[in-house]
């Protein structure tokens, strides 16, 4: 199988757009990112069934642990590599995210989609890059889409967000045989627009980051849809928020309704 099966791909879109509920960071930034509400599974879950998210983003602990939850109710993606951000001095300068769930596990987990980060340009980077090619190649033979986080980081990378750099980030990923690239947003519609042209077929998803301003994410999503991106793997903008339901309404109503900023908050 050259391409992700129809079957699969079908689960992730509605009129042809994504919306995932990332929540890896509990393994890749640890208890500092949680409240007393968030730091639950079953809460973060509960707004992914809520709202009209197309996939949900874990690792396999809680893939398990919490499948009654969510099994049959929202499409599943694996990430099958990640680490801690204890090393944090280390993996500025050089960083590797090892494989921590097999293809073939995250295929018994349910998974819809496997998730993998390659931190693109790392010194450690061609290590990582034959672990993607493997993780690609089970994937292919699964019929499973790949979805790659591509991140330029580490020493020779000033700026990861430097749009030179973020649509180099996702002409790897294209060329590495990802269907989807979960990139970081570039600050502007005219630059995000390059990072888009350089995924060729790749279907590109901006990441929510550090949260910020509704207003100010709400018009980063609008911004990368008209620029032709396919949607968002968004994590802390949505679990916390005060109001996790609202952003996700507004983010639907931007994404599968093509709505603007204004009309999505009403
Ligand atoms: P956010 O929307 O919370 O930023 O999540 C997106 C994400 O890619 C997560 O999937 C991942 O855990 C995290 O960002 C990685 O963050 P960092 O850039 O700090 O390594």
């Amino acid at each position: 199988m050259l391409e992700p099966s129809q079957k699969y791909m079908s689960r992730l879109f509605r009129n042809g757009r994504a919306m995932f509920l990332a929540y890896d960071q509990g393994l890749e930034h640890g208890p500092k990112d949680f409240n007393d509400k968030n730091y639950n599974p079953e809460y973060i879950i509960d707004i992914a069934l809520r709202n009209k998210f197309t996939g949900l983003i874990f690792h396999k602990g809680l893939a398990e642990k919490y499948h009654e939850n969510y099994s049959g109710k929202v499409p599943l993606i694996v990430k099958v590599n990640g680490k801690d951000n204890i090393a944090k001095a280390q993996a500025e300068v050089e960083p590797f995210s090892p494989v921590v769930c097999s293809v073939d596990y995250a295929v018994k987990l349910g998974a819809d989609a496997v998730g993998y980060t390659l931190y693109v340009g790392s010194p450690l980077e061609s290590k990582a890059m034959e672990d993607l090619r493997q993780v690609q190649e089970c994937a292919r033979d699964y019929g499973l889409p790949v979805v790659g986080w591509m991140y330029p980081r580490g020493k020779y990378v000033e700026n990861d967000t430097d749009p030179n750099i973020v649509a180099y980030g996702a002409r790897v990923g294209l060329e590495l045989g990802c269907d989807l690239l979960k990139v970081k947003y570039t600050g502007s519609k005219e630059t995000f627009k390059k990072v888009v042209d350089m995924a060729g077929r790749a279907k590109v998803l901006c990441a929510g980051g550090l949260k910020s301003d509704l207003n100010v994410f709400l018009k980063q999503t609008r911004d990368i849809l008209d620029v032709g991106a396919t949607g968002v793997a968004v994590g802390r903008n949505v679990w916390q928020s005060d109001s996790p339901d609202k952003v996700s309404k507004a983010l639907e109503k931007i994404i599968f309704d093509n709505k603007s900023v204004e009309d999505a908050l009403k």
